[in-house]
């Protein structure tokens, strides 16, 4: 049976990949409508990702005897100045999340629960992926001068690749 503490910890993180997913909703549709289609797909496509995290937590909660339980969650932010912001606010987002995966990792090895330590190792590695993926998207942006200018269109396209790759190789569940 699953500590309560740690069961505790898994739900919040449930909750945050369901924030992640709706944050990343929310982008994607701010930029559809802003006609930057290549990163509105690599968005939904991250939103997706983001909602089989948090599948992942509910079944090794539930797996484990525990019971997972949704939250009430905060609207997510629906505007954005361009696209630089919306990928600076995906980088502070995504080091919020690995900080928040790396207390979980803590709490499992106090409470000495080293299946869950062992079940977080995915989730550590993928945070080390998803972080570097956006920092190399902030870098580009930053090349086309606050994605504002011609280079923006090429991104958006490379964005569009990007999408599809996810989509045609989702990271295994
Ligand atoms: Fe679930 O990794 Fe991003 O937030």
């Amino acid at each position: 049976m699953i500590k309560s503490r740690v069961e505790e910890a898994i739900n919040n993180q449930i909750a945050r990949e369901e924030h992640s997913s709706r944050i990343y909703m929310a982008m994607a549709s701010w930029c559809e409508v802003s006609g930057l289609p290549g990163a509105a797909a690599y968005l939904y496509a991250q939103a997706d990702e983001e909602r089989m995290h948090q599948m992942k937590f509910i079944r090794h909660l539930n797996d484990r005897g525990g019971h997972a339980v949704l939250q009430a969650l905060e609207q997510p932010v629906s505007s954005f100045k361009n696209l630089l912001d919306v990928f600076e606010q995906v980088m502070k987002h995504e080091e919020y999340i690995t900080a928040s995966i790396n207390d979980l990792y803590e709490v499992s090895l106090t409470e000495k629960d080293y299946t869950t330590g062992n079940f977080l190792q995915w989730f550590i590695n993928e945070q080390i992926e998803e972080e570097s993926t956006v920092r190399g998207i902030l870098d580009k942006i930053k090349l086309t001068g606050s994605g504002e200018n011609g280079g923006l269109f090429h991104l958006d396209k490379e964005l569009t690749a990007m999408a599809a790759a996810k989509v045609a190789a989702p990271a295994e569940v």
